[in-house]
């Protein structure tokens, strides 16, 4: 190509992206670290559906799934300077960042995920999203994250023992390498990305995830030993970069709270059946499944964690709540 035609090509691209553009006055790009057709990522561009009709055009929203923006930990600072404008990712990235996120991934602290879905729904979720405003975020909604537990390249772990010594990767949360320690394991916090390389290289042995993202994110193909321990039932979290949200007038900016309200039960439907296609998945692959685990002793196990990050009035309050929601 020559400079003239390949100047030519760029201008007619630039074009098109103007074209492309003016579809929508704005159009909000949102972040997910998960494929299309995954629960979070349907559910985001659901509610764009919603966001696009009720602003008659003036407001679209376009997921990035995969990770293509980025993996987690990177997006929700470039959401904060208001490079991303909206993100879909667990509260664990935000643990580090924003103190009451810590408590509903604290390990074993909802009883089952109706419990999260009680206590998330309520006073102690609202708190939890209006803690995001003094961090340049909205919080808009809660989705469905399940539970998750261990798995490994190495043996099926049946007890707390065998997982002695054992490697397993973790989000980027100083909480879970803690509540791994706390397991007699070693932790390495890392990206979600580099996850099935690592176990595949030998780097870990394993990791911890939900149904979905074991299915999803292939890891299961190189850690078949799959143990359901289930130590975190931790939410996800629809954030928006406050920049961006300031810049939609108030009734648009209202029609965007309402819409992420709305895609919750959605989202929710589309998860449960979500993890049921992919336990069965995984299963019929090969996957070698221990259901039979005492919990006690994990649950017992975690009292350090507990003692080391719920320290705050706030905190303990917080605690206080989740356990008396029946
Ligand atoms: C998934 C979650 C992602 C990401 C990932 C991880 O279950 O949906 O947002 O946090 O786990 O382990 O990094």
């Amino acid at each position: 190509m020559t400079l003239k035609t390949s100047l030519f090509a760029a201008l007619l691209g630039s074009a098109a992206m103007a074209t492309a553009a003016t579809a929508c006055d704005t159009t909000l790009r949102s972040s997910d670290t998960h494929p299309e057709g995954y629960p979070t990522v349907v559910a985001v561009q659901e509610m764009g559906k919603l966001v696009e009709e009720r602003t008659d055009g003036r407001v679209c929203i376009e997921v990035f799934a995969s990770a293509q923006l980025g993996e987690e930990k990177d997006t929700i600072e470039q959401t904060q300077f208001g490079v991303i404008d909206m993100n879909r990712v667990s509260l664990g990235p935000f643990n580090n960042i924003i103190e009451e996120t810590q408590v509903p991934s604290l390990p074993y602290i909802f009883r089952s995920v109706d419990h999260m879905h009680k206590v998330m729904d309520g006073p102690v979720g609202q708190q939890i999203l209006d803690a995001f405003s003094d961090h340049d975020l909205v919080g808009l909604a809660f989705f469905d994250g399940g539970s998750r537990s261990f798995y490994n390249s190495e043996k099926p772990v049946k007890s707390m023992d065998d997982l002695k010594g054992m490697k397993f990767r973790v989000m980027q949360s100083d909480m879970f390498v803690d509540m791994v320690d706390a397991l007699g394991a070693n932790a390495t916090p890392m990206p979600y990305g580099e996850v099935y390389s690592s176990i595949q290289t030998g780097v870990i042995d394993g990791a911890e995830n939900n149904w979905p993202s074991y299915d999803s994110s292939g890891h299961f193909e190189v850690a078949k030993y799959y143990t359901m321990d289930e130590h975190l039932i931790v939410p996800e979290v629809l954030v928006m970069s406050k920049s961006s949200f300031e810049k939609l007038s108030p009734e648009d900016q209202e029609i965007v709270r309402q819409a992420a309200k709305e895609v919750v039960p959605v989202m929710r439907d589309l998860w449960a059946a979500s993890e049921k296609e992919s336990e069965e998945k995984v299963r019929a692959a090969g996957a070698e499944i221990v259901t039979d685990i005492d919990k006690q002793p994990f649950i017992d196990a975690m009292k350090p964690v507990y003692d080391k990050y719920v320290t705050s009035d706030k905190l303990k309050q917080m605690v206080a709540d989740i356990q008396a929601t029946e």
